[in-house]
């Protein structure tokens, strides 16, 4: 990889994606969108990979390699996080950042720790620039269970005051030394191992937990929630939690269900950028192949009910509130 020092603009920063195989391909488009929308200088690119196989570090590699940038692989031992990562059925790649306290500080003063399933559409820079106060995170609002109304259910279970809010763990801006005096990462391993039954969403409700609400508030623009935010929302990282992964809908993407949710411009973004990865294994599912699929095959119903809470999202007032007492949110 090449080595380049930009202009000294914006101080070191560094972005962290924890993989699997699945989802390594993924990082790769998320970072080429970082590096298609970047105007400064880039962050360093580290990416922690969990049994990922030599011919997709490889190929990841090779796809990397065409941007001006620096990165890091480095190969995770996942285990450390079992039984309990298999027991609630998920990848330990879920998990990895929250075992490498010293290894984030080393890497920089500000890491940026984000989930592959995103896409930049906007320059990275302000988050670079962020001041988070007092506070050892920056992170977004969650607006899927905003518009669902579930913020105090979620957060009573976890033993977060009321009102002090609910945040998605697929973006977060970190202090690094902050986070390691805090023993943020130890806290959340002690609440998945110790505590699993006041969780909803695995590491996302850990770290809520070992917060209790002392983050900073990013706009909204910083996590998009594809399908929860509402679609005229500026925005600068789309992030495609859940189901509304367009790589795994691409087959389904005609259906009138899906429109009005997630546009084509999604679509043809994962075809293109799948093309240029040359990926091994079918990324874009042109069938009605994967998710879709099974779906279909399995439980129609609950295939249809899930777009249906996507749609009910759309038109939810909770969301509308939340920004109307801090409009700042919109920026
Ligand atoms: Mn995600």
């Amino acid at each position: 990889m090449k080595h380049v020092n930009k202009a000294a603009e914006v101080k070191n920063f560094a972005l962290v994606y924890s993989v699997d195989q699945g989802f390594l391909p993924l990082a790769c488009i998320s970072i080429a969108s970082l590096v298609e929308n970047n105007v400064g200088t880039l962050p360093h690119v580290t990416i922690l990979l969990h049994d990922v196989d030599a011919s997709s570090k490889y190929r990841a590699e090779l796809f990397l390699a065409r941007f001006e940038l620096d990165v890091d692989f480095v190969e995770v031992d996942g285990t450390w996080c079992e039984p309990w990562a298999s027991a609630r059925g998920k990848s330990q790649a879920m998990f990895g950042i929250l075992r490498f306290d010293e290894f984030l500080r080393n890497l920089s003063d500000r890491v940026i720790i984000i989930d592959a399933d995103t896409r930049f559409v906007d320059d990275i820079g302000p988050l670079a620039q962020l001041d988070l106060g007092e506070t050892p995170l920056a992170a977004v609002n969650d607006t899927a269970v905003i518009s669902d109304d579930r913020v105090e259910v979620i957060t009573n279970k976890l033993g977060v005051p009321k009102g002090a809010g609910y945040f998605n763990s697929g973006l977060l801006v970190v202090d690094s030394l902050k986070w390691t005096n805090h023993e943020i990462g130890q806290e959340a391993i002690s609440v998945l191992r110790d505590r699993p039954h006041i969780l909803t969403f695995n590491d996302q409700c850990a770290l809520n937990a070992v917060l209790q609400g002392g983050y900073t508030r990013l706009g909204y623009r910083w996590n998009h929630l594809v399908g929860s935010t509402p679609r005229h929302w500026p925005v600068s990282i789309y992030h495609y939690a859940g189901l509304l992964k367009p790589w795994r809908l691409f087959g389904a993407r005609r259906r009138s269900a899906l429109r009005g949710l997630i546009s084509s411009e999604h679509f043809e973004y994962y075809k293109t950028k799948s093309d240029e990865l040359k990926w091994h294994k079918p990324l874009v599912q042109s069938g009605l192949a994967g998710t879709v699929k099974s779906h279909l095959r399995v439980n129609r119903l609950a295939f249809s009910g899930r777009i249906e809470s996507f749609h009910r999202r759309q038109t939810s007032t909770h969301i509308a509130q939340s920004v109307a007492s801090n409009p700042r949110l919109l920026d």
